[in-house]
C-alpha cells in the first residue's frame, strides 16, 4: 500500500521491508551462491600515502564550479554530491571581491579601535591564546540562486550551479565579544566597521549588539586552519547573517555610532521592493531547502526503483523544525524525516522514501523553521521584490523527473 494523500510514497517501514525481502528492483535479484574472487589489490603490496590526504582520484568530479560576475570570483561548491550536513573545507563556497590576497601570518595584524577606552592591536600569536568556541553553521551568499530570482525560463543546471553559494562548517574561533569587552565600550558605541586586507578593502558597518550576542573571530574550519579561500588567517562569522558581512582576512574592526554606508552596503547589498522602497541591512538569510538528490541533470537509472529523496535545509533565524516534500508539483506533500543533528543555523539534513513509477514527476521541497517562517514560491517570492532585485531568494526549489529518468531545474 503506496499511495498516501495522492502521494506516491512509501511509508518508512514498508520501504525497509522491501529491501529486506529483496523486493526492491533497485536491490539484488536471488542470485546463486557467491563466488569468491580474491580483489586484484590483495595481489601486490600497497602504494604510498601522502603528508596531507587528497581525495581519491576518481572522485574528481566532486569540484567547485567557477564564474565570473562583475569582476568578482564565485566558486560553487558542488552540493549534489555532499551528504551528511558537513561541506568538506576544499569544496566550500567562496566569493572574491577583489581575488586571494597572499596573507604571511607572521605579519598579520587586527587592529581593534574607535569608540573605545583602550584600542588593541592582535596578532595571531596572542588571538591563539584566547578561549575559544565552536559552532556548526552554514554560510550563505546573499546572491546565491540569482539566476533562479532573474532569468525568465529555469535554467537547466546542476544544484550546485543553481544554488551552491551555501556551505556548512564546523568554525571556531574567539567570540568578538571577549575582544569588545577587554577594549571597553564608550557610551555611544552603537555599530562596527568590518574591514578585509584584500584589495580593494571589501567591508561592512554592522549592529555592536549583534556581534556582541554571537559574533566571532574565526581561525579555524572543520578542525584545521581557515584555507585561503576562506579568509585565512581569520574572518569574521556571523551565524546566520549574509555571505558579505562575513568579511575574510579580517584587519580591522572600527567601532562607531553609525554605520559608515560602505560601498559595498549601499549598492550592493540593498534590495529594491516591488513597491520601489529599499531595504537596507537586511542581514538574516531566510529558511531555505534544496533537494540535493534527485536533482538537475541527474538521471534516475531505474524507471521502476525505489529512490531516497534527500536534500538540505537551513535557516538564519534557528533551527530548522520541519520539511515538506511533494512529488506532484505541489499538490500533495508529505512530511519528510531530519536526521539528527537538528543544529541552530546549520544545514539540517532531511529524507524521504519514493517510490518512482516511471512517469514525469515534480519534486519540491518547503522548509520551516522553529520559528514558524517557511519558504515562499517563486511566484510569491517574485511579488515581494522589484524585477531586477536577486538578493536573499529563498523561494521553494523545484525538479522536473521526465519519464526518461532526466532531472530539470523547473519553475513552479
Ligand atoms: N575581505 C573580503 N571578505 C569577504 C568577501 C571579499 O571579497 N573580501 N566576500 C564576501 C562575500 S560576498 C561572501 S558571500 C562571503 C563568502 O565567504 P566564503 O568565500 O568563505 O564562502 O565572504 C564575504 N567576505
Ligand atoms: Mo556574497
Amino acid at each position: 500500500m503506496l499511495s498516501h494523500h495522492g502521494l506516491e510514497r512509501a511509508g518508512r517501514r514498508g520501504f525497509l521491508g522491501m529491501l529486506a525481502a529483496g523486493g526492491a528492483s533497485a536491490v539484488v535479484q536471488a542470485q546463486p551462491p557467491l563466488a569468491v574472487r580474491l580483489p586484484e589489490a590483495m595481489a601486490r603490496p600497497g602504494g604510498a600515502d601522502l603528508p596531507y590526504g587528497l581525495p581519491a582520484p576518481h572522485e574528481a568530479q566532486a569540484e567547485r564550479t567557477l564564474s565570473m560576475a562583475a569582476g568578482f570570483a564565485v566558486w560553487r561548491t558542488p552540493l549534489q554530491r555532499q551528504r551528511g550536513i558537513i561541506t568538506p573545507s576544499g569544496l566550500h563556497f567562496a566569493v572574491h571581491h577583489n581575488g586571494l590576497p597572499d596573507i604571511d601570518p607572521g605579519r598579520h595584524e587586527l587592529r581593534l579601535h574607535g569608540l573605545v577606552n583602550k584600542p588593541l592591536k592582535f596578532d595571531l600569536e596572542r588571538l591563539l591564546r584566547y578561549p575559544m568556541v565552536s559552532r556548526v553553521h552554514f554560510l550563505e551568499c546573499a546572491g546565491n540562486s540569482a539566476a533562479n530570482a532573474l532569468s525568465p525560463t529555469a535554467l537547466d543546471q546542476t544544484l550546485g550551479e543553481i544554488a551552491g553559494e551555501v556551505s556548512c562548517s564546523e568554525w571556531m574561533g574567539v567570540p568578538l565579544s571577549y575582544l569588545l569587552h577587554e577594549a571597553g565600550l564608550k557610551d555611544s558605541a552603537q555599530w562596527v566597521v568590518v574591514e578585509g586586507a584584500d584589495g580593494g578593502s571589501h567591508s561592512r558597518s554592522l549592529p555592536l549588539k549583534a556581534l556582541l550576542k554571537d559574533g566571532m573571530v574565526a581561525l579555524f574550519q572543520n578542525g584545521e586552519r581557515l584555507r585561503p579561500s576562506q579568509g585565512y588567517p581569520m574572518r569574521l562569522f556571523v551565524p546566520g547573517w549574509e555571505g558579505n558581512v562575513n568579511v575574510k582576512w579580517l584587519h580591522r574592526l572600527e567601532v562607531t555610532d553609525a554605520p559608515a554606508y560602505t560601498k559595498d552596503e549601499s549598492g550592493l547589498y540593498t534590495q529594491v521592493l516591488a513597491d520601489g522602497r529599499i531595504e537596507r541591512f537586511a542581514f538574516h538569510m531566510e529558511v531555505k531547502s534544496v533537494i540535493t538528490h534527485p536533482s538537475g541533470q541527474q538521471r534516475l537509472p531505474d524507471p521502476h526503483g525505489f529512490y531516497e529523496i534527500s536534500g538540505l535545509a537551513w535557516s538564519g533565524r534557528g533551527r530548522i523544525a520541519r520539511v515538506d516534500v511533494s512529488v506532484d508539483g505541489g499538490r500533495s506533500w508529505a512530511p519528510a524525516q531530519l536526521q539528527g543533528p537538528v543544529l541552530d543555523r546549520a544545514f539540517t539534513r532531511f529524507t524521504l522514501p519514493w517510490q518512482w513509477r516511471g512517469r514525469q514527476a515534480d519534486l519540491m521541497s518547503r522548509a520551516t523553521d522553529e520559528h514558524g517562517h517557511t519558504q515562499p514560491l517563486r511566484s510569491e517570492w517574485k511579488r515581494r521584490y522589484a524585477m531586477h532585485s536577486f538578493n536573499h531568494y529563498n523561494a521553494v526549489q523545484a525538479w522536473r523527473v521526465q519519464a526518461d529518468g532526466r532531472v530539470e531545474n523547473l519553475y513552479a
